[in-house]
């Protein structure tokens, strides 16, 4: 039986239909969740996109238990504790050449807002605070915080808040387009013309003016969509030229999303900041970070050396619980080889997603590493129904996590799934998108 259900309101959910019949976790191991019924329930999102390595890692759980009974907490401002620099460095090691500083948020809203404002500082810092015009894109989600959802471009996340986004914002167009890129594995050959787009707002802006343009490399939450070829290039180009910063927010797409640590390395672009979180901790702490490159933190690192350099920072910045649940997870990265076991499955992640292409209620599948989306056709008049009605049947007949934002199935495995447990719950999501209207 369900505990009482009304006094939480639950975050990004239809609170009152929930309600009527919760679904609600209460344990988990490895791939699996266990509901509060007993039942078992295989996990095709690995949380929300967190738990990588699957859930309660014995090493993880050990490192957490050990330092939570050893320094619980320690002040972060003006002092601090050993194990956040731990991690700093165990990040700064696996990320691009030159991503030098990390610096330690409680989320990937709290990293995005931070990434903002060391751009603006950044440029103020070398004379040209002028600069302050930021720049997103169409569908990018960037987090719920004012800065983040005011560069984002998800609809329904801004509608309400309209007029209090922040001010001197603009952003370049989506990347997708059905008609020419429907049913494309991996990176869609159509599209790389779309990063002109930035060329537009220089021009109409003048470039000088802007201090930041923020882009998923894959943009997740809006239904994955794998940048064009030669896309993210042309965006990197036309930052250099006109002196602006480019940040990948790679919340998603670090920690082996894609099969290496970041997708700056995957697809071979440095941006000049990352965000990341998620993957940063396996989900098991809430912890977000910023890599910086050296260039940007040195920009900072002048006047009186007795005075803060940057006035921003979180209470929980570089939380020695979190911390150490991230240095556990820098070691089973390596130690497992998390990254090329995604390497090597994302093969066969590709095949079975392009298994449906051929379903009559499927519009577009899409995929890259192990990102991957089943686009379904919306019930006339229903939009979203449809979807939300496969998540549910999902969990509660075929005890399976499905994600579905609107009619779009969203799937981000564990990094070292089994490809027989990915079959068997194929098998069963095509009977559960078969029988729903
Ligand atoms: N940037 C990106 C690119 C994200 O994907 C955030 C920022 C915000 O992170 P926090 O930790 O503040 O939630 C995200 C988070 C989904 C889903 O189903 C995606 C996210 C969160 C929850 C669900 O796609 N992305
Ligand atoms: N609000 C108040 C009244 C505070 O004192 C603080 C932090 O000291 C905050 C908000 C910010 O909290 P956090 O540092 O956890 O983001």
């Amino acid at each position: 039986m369900s505990a009482a259900v009304d006094a939480y309101w639950m975050p990004f959910t239809a609170n009152r239909d929930f309600k009527k019949k919760p679904r609600i976790i209460t344990g988990a191991n490895g791939h699996h969740y266990t509901t509060e019924d007993g039942d078992t329930v295989y996990d095709l999102f690995s949380g929300l996109w967190t738990c990588g390595v699957g859930h309660c890692h014995p090493k993880i759980v050990e490192a957490v238990q050990q330092q939570v009974a050893t320094l619980d907490y320690a002040m972060g401002f003006q002092a601090s504790n050993n194990r956040a620099f731990e991690l700093a460095e165990r990040v700064t090691e696996i990320a691009p050449e030159g991503f030098t500083q990390c610096f330690f948020t409680n989320s990937g809203s709290e990293s995005v807002d931070t990434a903002l404002k060391i751009a603006l500082g950044y440029h103020r810092a070398k004379g040209e605070g002028h600069r302050t015009r930021l720049i997103g894109r169409e569908r990018g989600y960037h987090g719920v915080n004012f800065g983040g959802m005011s560069v984002g471009g998800i609809v329904p996340n801004r509608k309400v808040f309209s007029a209090n986004l922040i001010p001197g914002v603009d952003h370049i167009r989506a990347t997708m387009d059905l008609e020419h890129t429907a049913f494309t594995r991996g990176q869609p050959e159509w599209g790389a013309h779309l990063a002109d787009d930035l060329e537009r707002l220089a021009a109409l802006h003048d470039g000088g003016n802007i201090a930041a343009v923020i882009v998923e490399p894959v943009a997740g939450s809006t239904g994955i969509l794998p940048p064009p070829v030669g896309y993210l290039e042309r965006l990197r180009e036309i930052c250099d030229k006109h002196g602006i910063l480019l940040i990948f927010d790679e919340v998603i797409t670090a920690f082996g999303r894609l099969g290496k640590a970041f997708g700056a390395e995957y697809f071979g672009v440095k941006p000049d900041m990352i965000t990341t979180a998620k993957g940063l901790t396996n989900g098991v702490i809430p912890m977000g970070a910023v890599l910086v490159q050296q260039h940007v933190h040195d920009a900072f690192m002048h006047g009186p050396e007795a005075m803060i350099e940057l006035f921003h920072g979180y209470t929980y910045s570089g939380h020695p619980v979190a911390a150490a649940a991230g240095v556990a997870c820098m070691d089973i990265y390596k130690e497992e080889g998390i990254f090329e076991q995604a390497t090597s499955l994302a093969k066969p992640f590709e095949d079975l997603l392009h298994s449906f292409a051929d379903h009559d209620k499927v519009i577009d599948v899409r995929n890259i590493g192990l990102m991957g989306a089943i686009e379904l056709a919306p019930r006339e008049g229903a939009p979203g129904v449809r979807g939300l009605e496969i998540h549910k049947r999902c969990f509660w007949e075929e005890h399976l996590i499905v994600r579905n934002g609107m009619d779009t199935l969203q799937f981000s495995p564990f990094l070292n799934s089994k490809v027989d447990d990915w079959e068997h719950a194929f098998e069963r999501l095509r009977h559960v998108v078969d029988t729903t209207d």
